[in-house]
């Protein structure tokens, strides 16, 4: 695929529209770099802050072990959050919102002032239980790497449970994601790059290569704790230990 200009703003409208119409397109044409596809999602991100939306937070996806090696990648991707995406914990959230959507449990952290170019360490002040909802554009939730960065990390939704001050150490909790109380998915912390701490240094590298701003009370979604379940019409709750729960009632 040719990375020019015009090449990159049809997938970005490609994409964008695929999310706004709900509906799922073919993946784009092969031969995409991962840096032609953050110059994609970059475009998609540009046209959701054109209709209003403002970012919000960052995610991080493939953040296990299990899921690089599946997509045969060694770095974790990036993807942006908007207020649009945020879902009130233990509110509602229409699933006609989406194509295909699955939930994620993870581990959130809020960044604490803007971040300079001086940081060699990403200043984060709270920890908070975390829901992600995912949402690939693509057909049948299928894509090549540079295809899941262009689609913004699958991003779609998030809902956050309650802040608390750092402190106590984040590995090895317990992780339970229920749907209307019984268990589809459970693991540890420990699965998000073997401790979810570490998933603040690959942002703040991956960041500052992509040029994107990590801002005063953003939130980072560090990466799914188990893997990624389907989000049915149905109350969908993440439980971390020690962190308490966050939920979201899909309709
Ligand atoms: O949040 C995630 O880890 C998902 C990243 C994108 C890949 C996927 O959609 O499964
Ligand atoms: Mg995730």
């Amino acid at each position: 695929m040719s990375t020019d200009t015009s090449a990159r703003t049809e997938a970005a409208e490609r994409l964008d529209t695929a999310q706004h119409t709900v509906s799922a397109v073919a993946q784009l044409p092969g031969g995409l770099t991962p840096a032609d596809a953050y110059a994609i999602q970059d475009a998609v991100i540009a046209r959701r802050l054109g209709r209003g939306e403002r970012l919000v937070g960052l995610k991080l996806g493939f953040t296990s072990k299990a899921k690089m090696a599946q997509m045969g990648v060694d770095e974790v991707i990036v993807g942006r959050l908007t207020d649009a995406m945020r879902v009130p914990d233990g509110g509602q959230v229409s699933l006609a919102r989406f194509i295909h959507p699955r939930v994620e449990p993870e581990v959130a952290y809020r960044i604490a002032r803007d971040v300079t170019p001086d940081d060699d360490e990403l200043p984060v002040d709270a920890v908070a239980p975390a829901l992600e909802i995912i949402d690939s554009r693509y057909r049948d939730f299928r894509f090549s790497l540079p295809d899941v960065i262009a689609d913004n990390a699958s991003s779609a939704g998030f809902v956050i449970g309650s802040w608390q001050p750092l402190g106590a150490d984040l590995g090895g909790r317990a992780v339970r994601l229920t749907v209307d109380g019984t268990d589809v998915e459970t693991g540890s912390t420990d699965a998000i790059l073997g401790h979810p701490d570490r998933a603040l240094p690959e942002l703040l590298r991956i960041a500052r290569r992509q040029g994107m701003p990590l801002l005063a009370g953003h939130v980072v979604l560090a990466g799914g704790a188990t893997a990624a379940a389907p989000f049915p019409p149905a109350r969908v709750e993440v439980q971390v230990a020690g962190l308490g729960g966050v939920s979201a009632l899909g309709v």
